[in-house]
């Protein structure tokens, strides 16, 4: 495969970038060789700077859940151009962008945007702190929630790709504070809850875990968090950044029945753009400035553009629940084609995954947590990786991401990609 202009585009972008990228997910160092420069994208293709097309299964981390250049998110957003493409004064997108995310999703009684998940995250931690008065929090190994100080441990996605415990330039003051757990084991959450009795504000959780693969929760385990949250005084929060909206329109809150304090998203609710949110319960949110003491803000928050972008695409996945069955039906079609073709070779390799999200894992363990997620032989993924793309599939760089499908995906699509697993494991 010709990759000459994304290498010299790569030498370049060493130079003044980090690492030659704007997010570390993005680089190859996991898997080897040098990353491709996109140059453009439509429905389920990428195309690289060398005119190589693949079909791709990252969708932005999660945010085209349409596909690339929907028709009707690229219209509402070409519109809006035309108005201005930032107030810093409040507008009607923004009223319209929180009415739909509460109309949607049950849990949310009010919602504040922001800029990322990240923001998100944070700010919803902080809310959850102001509300409760206590201090403490606690987060699960391998789950990602963005790149603030206090939630860099044990984390997820890049953090765990890179083998690292947390990061530089983080102090020990600001992760204190922050307890772990394994994931889907609800007594190991006890026990922190009884050493720790009323000093914990929140539980945050990533209701499936979308940064250590694709890790679902077992049978009770959401439902033992909001039982244990309640018992000690602490509030829930499930972190919708990657399922938010993917797994079912109203996300896993309502999937699994177990009704979280409060939410975070961002991804697909910015339809591309960049945007955050986080909400739930009112008197949660009404702590949270002008209304209470707890601050938080953004010169781009509700950006018009942005908002813009999540109304229609969210008004298309509210209008057209066929989507969510279609994407169920390619995810199936994808782990079954996978399971197939592992059994055919007698590889000892796993496969989980709900709707369309999924993850190939290259270890005999079945994968129910950080532990046994990191028993996968990273090298095998990463030769796999390579012939993988070699043939036109683009994935996450990582044996900690997610596979995401897209609506515009189709079964050929699917059965192509299946057909070049089988050439490459
Ligand atoms: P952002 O700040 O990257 O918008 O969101 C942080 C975040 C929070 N919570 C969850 C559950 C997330 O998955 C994320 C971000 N996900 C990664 C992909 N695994 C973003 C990709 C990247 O870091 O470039």
């Amino acid at each position: 495969m010709n990759t000459k202009r994304s290498e010299e585009l790569f030498e370049r972008a060493i130079r003044v970038l980090p690492g030659g990228v704007n997010s570390p997910v993005r680089a190859f160092g996991p898997v080897g060789g040098r990353p491709v420069f996109i140059e453009r994208a439509e429905g389920q293709y990428l195309y690289d700077a060398d005119g190589n097309r693949y079909i791709d299964y990252i969708g932005s981390w999660g945010p085209m859940i349409l596909g690339h250049n929907d028709s009707r998110v690229k219209e509402a957003v070409l519109n809006q151009i035309e108005k201005g493409v930032s107030y810093g004064a409040v507008c009607e997108a923004e009223v319209i962008m929180a009415e739909l995310m509460c109309s949607i999703v049950p849990s949310l009684e009010m919602v504040r945007m922001v800029n990322s998940g990240t923001e998100a995250v944070m700010s919803a931690i902080r809310a959850a702190r102001g509300f409760t008065g206590r201090n403490k929090i606690i987060k699960f190994e391998g789950c990602y929630h963005g790149h603030a100080d206090a939630l860099l441990v044990k984390a997820g996605s890049g953090v765990m790709t890179a083998g690292m415990p947390g990061s530089g330039g983080v102090p020990e003051g600001c992760v204190r504070d922050t307890l772990t757990a394994a994931y889907n084991d609800p007594e190991g959450v006890e026990a922190l809850f009884r050493n720790n009795r009323d000093e914990i504000a929140c539980v945050i959780v990533e209701p499936v875990a979308a940064n250590m693969g694709v890790v679902l929760p077992e049978e009770g385990f959401l439902q033992s968090l909001r039982t244990l949250c309640d018992r000690y005084g602490a509030l829930l929060i499930f972190d919708e950044v990657i399922t938010g909206f993917r797994i079912s329109l109203a996300g896993a809150s309502e999937y699994y029945r177990v009704k979280p304090d409060l939410i975070t998203y961002g991804k697909i609710i910015g339809g591309g753009m960049p945007v955050g949110a986080y909400g739930g319960r009112k008197e949660i949110m009404s702590m949270v400035a002008p209304l209470g003491n707890v601050y938080q803000a953004g010169t781009l928050s509700g950006n018009p553009v942005a908002m813009t972008a999540g109304i229609a695409q969210l008004t298309v996945l509210r209008d057209h629940p066929e989507i969510y069955e279609k994407l169920a039906a390619l995810g199936r079609r994808f782990r079954s084609g996978a399971e197939q073709v592992i059994r055919d070779k007698n590889l000892p390799y796993q496969v989980n995954g709900i709707g369309s999200l999924s993850c190939i894992y290259f270890t005999e363990k079945q994968v129910t947590d950080h532990a046994s997620a990191q028993t996968s032989d990273t090298a095998a993924f990463a030769a796999y990786y390579r012939r993988m793309l070699e043939r036109g599939n683009y994935f996450g760089p990582s044996q900690f991401e997610a596979v995401f499908i897209s609506a515009a995906h189709t079964k050929e699509d699917i059965d192509r990609t299946i057909a070049d697993m089988r050439e490459s494991l």
